[in-house]
């Protein structure tokens, strides 16, 4: 085909695999019922891409559907359960929905798969477990049956699995595994079910099939580059060398594929899809005949339209490295953007010419493709078109705001005055040792979903939605003061979401209402869209935090989202470099921190839990993007007074790679997660030399477990014995919004009585 995309989203215009999922889990459909809303999910996307101008009969339609995550389609294919699963297997040794859905979210004493970022997107997918013991067989056809279901309605499409080199190059050592175990090493023995599967698919009618191999563009994990090379050139050696096999797509999207990109050109396989978004077009590259280059020129990780002449562009230099043939792509699959944007009926129309979501996305590769096939003049009007559209969007009032580019920045405004002397300021907040407080959010009970939703909808007015807010922080903070917490928060029920709600306020945003993304099994957000210059019309939080200030004569939390992770969960702005976006929303949030300070708010919280997340995948780029991540937090919180005690938390463990990030964001307080790692990361923040306060969490929130009093005691005593306890807090992992209240109440009170039998023992009589 000259057009293709790499996936398509699974989740359903409407969420309708979420619904099904959900009510398979809670019993209220069995299984049949939900394979039967799912085989009619991928009937409606397969029908809908032939409707955009995907080819019937060509393999240009993925077979791309995961009822949870693709990874973990991968390592069921291959029959890689984790031996706690095992006995969950059927009969005749198929792993079916309901040990695929226990591996994923756990049952009992029987952990789930760790769950953890993919590259640098949004999404989550499963941790293979793999080790010495790991037996590998073909123990799921839902592949194959998923193409045969294609084949049956008269569609030949293109089955896609994550390929054995990603598959085990993410994957981590299993339990049994001994020290320093690679999983890599296993690869021989995966590749000959992958080949298995490969005649399988072929036997049912697959002319093409797709292998996702993105670790290869990867320099953040654990095996290297020329590891990752070699492993896909041995796989492909034995994969391609077959003849009973499909014709074999390799694609190695997310970033430049670099030195791995000559291995796929020079090995038996017969299309290589690279991200031309991401990367750059190569100068050259030898071995090429006979191979189809297939370019990914559409963004498949933001929703703009884009430049299509550019995108053409890139196309005919593809055509100039000698290849069989040239076909046209997403950069990526369009799992990372919604379907549709013409189900948008409230965005600005305007801004809506600017945006493509994945629908639009499959329209402008049949343009593409259409260009190759006949010539550039055949599709000059698209190419025009796409152009008026950029152009418009260049001059359009509140891209650029004079009043928000007027302002200079001088370094001043990134530096508070030193440690020592905040710390000095900062004791007039009169604290305990060992202070007690919590991460932000308090339950988001049914009763504020359906509040919110109604306000929302208009069913009821401001007064009494406020009125009703109003009351809640009551109930928060009596609460907290009555636990006998220290620091307290208001408990954020206004927010619908930590990035949205702050989105909803500030100019230069827009909201979607059906763009949902998914970001992990059955769970997705709506990433706000920032187009425009970012400013504050109006103060966003003051009146809730002075509200629950005015209640207590404890310290309420100003509560605040970080510029970084801001962009890291909205769609952003390409035509600006990342760094000039974050300090337009860093001055925004400079502003509300001096609201909030002028409110008497003395402790303002700024979270950053996707510092980590929007490392580049080249180690090339670390410093860069460190360099403006870390600074644009500073610029946010750089006008605080000394006596402000700034707090930051993030929502991960592997202090590692950010470290030095981290210490450079020079927050007085930082928090993060502990509980699950019992407490490891202490030795790790001591190794480090970090020596501002820190809370490293002893509740671990992903679980409805409450923690006993003595568990939480010995991960106290585990912080005291290795930090000062002068810098030292008392925290949970993070926020409480996805736990119900009689956990969180019953953890918060075990908490509170685990700090104090260590003040008692730790405390120096004044
Ligand atoms: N907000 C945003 N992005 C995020 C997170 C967030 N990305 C990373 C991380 N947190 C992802 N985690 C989650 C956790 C829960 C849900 C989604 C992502 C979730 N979503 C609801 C669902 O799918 O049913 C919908 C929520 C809603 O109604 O808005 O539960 O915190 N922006
Ligand atoms: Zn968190």
């Amino acid at each position: 085909p000259a057009g293709t995309i790499l996936g398509y989203p699974r989740i359903g215009r409407r969420r309708e695999l979420k619904r099904a999922v959900e009510a398979f889990w809670a019993g209220r459909i069995d299984e049949a019922e939900l394979e039967a809303t799912a085989a009619r999910l991928r009937a409606a996307n397969r029908s809908r891409l032939i409707e955009l101008g995907l080819g019937r009969d060509d393999s240009s339609i993925p077979e791309s559907f995961s009822y949870y995550d693709q990874v973990l389609d991968a390592a069921v294919t291959v029959g890689a359960l984790p031996t706690r699963f095992e006995d969950l297997r059927d009969a005749d040794g198929t792993i079916g929905l309901p040990a695929y859905f226990t591996a994923a979210r756990g049952e009992g004493d029987r952990a789930p798969l760790e769950m953890t970022k993919w590259f640098d997107s949004n999404y989550h997918y499963l941790v293979p477990e793999i080790g010495p013991e790991t037996v590998f067989s073909l123990s799921s056809d839902r592949l194959v049956r998923e193409l045969e279901e294609a084949v049956a309605a008269g569609l030949r499409t293109r089955p896609v699995i994550v390929g054995p080199v990603t598959l085990l190059a993410l994957a981590k050592p299993s339990d049994a595994a001994g020290e320093g175990f690679d999983p890599l090493s296993r690869l021989d023995d995966v590749v000959p079910v992958y080949a298995e599967l490969l005649a399988k698919l072929k036997a049912a009618g697959a002319e093409w099939v797709q292998l996702d191999e993105p670790a290869l563009v990867s320099e953040t994990l654990p095996a290297d580059s020329a590891a990752l090379a070699d492993a896909a050139r041995r796989s492909l050696t034995v994969l391609g060398g077959s003849d009973d096999r499909p014709a074999i797509l390799v694609a190695a999207p997310y970033a430049d594929l670099g030195t791995a990109l000559p291995v796929l050109a020079s090995a038996p396989v017969e299309a290589i899809a690279v991200d031309l978004v991401r990367g750059a077009v190569p100068a050259a590259l030898p071995e090429l005949e006979g191979k189809t280059l297939v370019g990914g020129v559409i963004d498949g990780r933001n929703i703009w339209r884009g430049d299509l002449a550019a995108a053409f562009a890139k196309l005919e230099a593809l055509r100039d490295l000698g290849a069989r043939r040239v076909a046209a792509s997403t950069s990526t699959s369009l799992l990372h953007v919604p379907h549709d944007v013409e189900d948008e009926t409230k965005l600005d129309a305007r801004l809506v010419s600017w945006l493509a979501f994945a629908d639009q996305k499959v329209g402008q590769i049949v343009t593409l493709a259409r260009g190759l096939a006949e010539g550039r003049s055949v599709i000059r009007a698209e190419l025009d078109a796409a152009s008026a559209a950029l152009s418009d969007r260049r001059d359009a009032p509140g891209v650029r705001d004079g009043a928000v580019r007027g302002r200079a920045l001088s370094e001043a405004d990134f530096v508070r005055a030193p440690y020592q002397d905040r710390e000095r300021a900062q004791r007039a907040l009169d604290l305990p040792v060992l202070p007690l407080t919590t991460i932000g959010s308090f339950p988001q009970t049914a009763e504020i979903r359906r509040a919110r939703a109604r306000f929302s909808r208009g069913e009821v007015p401001q007064d009494d939605y406020e009125a009703f807010l109003r009351s809640e922080i009551d109930r928060v903070v009596a609460l907290q003061e009555g636990l006998g917490l220290d620091v307290l928060v208001h408990g954020e029920a206004e927010r619908n979401d930590m990035v949205q709600y702050f989105a909803e306020n500030l100019d230069g945003f827009a909201v979607t209402e059906h763009g949902w993304v998914q970001s992990y099994g059955s769970r997705a957000t709506r990433p706000s869209i920032l187009w425009g210059d970012v400013s504050r019309p109006a103060p966003i939080t003051v009146s809730w935090a002075s509200y629950a200030q005015s209640l207590s004569t404890k310290h309420v939390k100003g509560m605040l989202t970080g510029p970084v992770t801001i962009l890291a969960w909205s769609f952003v702005r390409d035509d600006q470099p990342l760094s000039e976006t974050a300090n337009q929303v860093a001055l925004a949030l400079r502003e509300e921190i001096a609201d909030l300070e002028a409110a008497g708010i003395a402790i303002i919280q700024v979270d950053e839990p996707a510092l980590r997340e929007l490392l580049p995948l080249k180690k090339a780029d670390h410093a860069d993007y460190l360099d403006w991540s870390v600074g644009s937090f500073r610029l946010a919180t750089g006008g605080a007074a000394a006596a402000t005690q700034v707090h930051t938390h993030l929502c991960y463990s592997e202090f590692g790679v950010v470290i030095d990030a981290i210490r450079a964001l020079d927050a007085d307080v930082t928090s993060i997660e502990a509980a699950r790692s019992r407490m490891e990361v202490v030795g790790d923040i001591k190794g480090s030399g970090f020596d501002h306060g820190i809370g490293p969490g002893v509740y671990d929130i992903h679980s409805p477990r409450v923690p006993g009093v003595a568990e939480i005691e010995a991960l106290l005593r585990r912080a005291t014995a290795e930090l000062p306890l002068s810098r030292l807090w008392v925290n949970p992992d993070c926020g409480l919004k996805t736990r119900g209240y009689e956990e969180t109440v019953a953890s918060l009170r075990n908490i509170v009585e685990a700090t104090r039998r260590v003040r008692e023992d730790v405390s120096v009589p004044a």
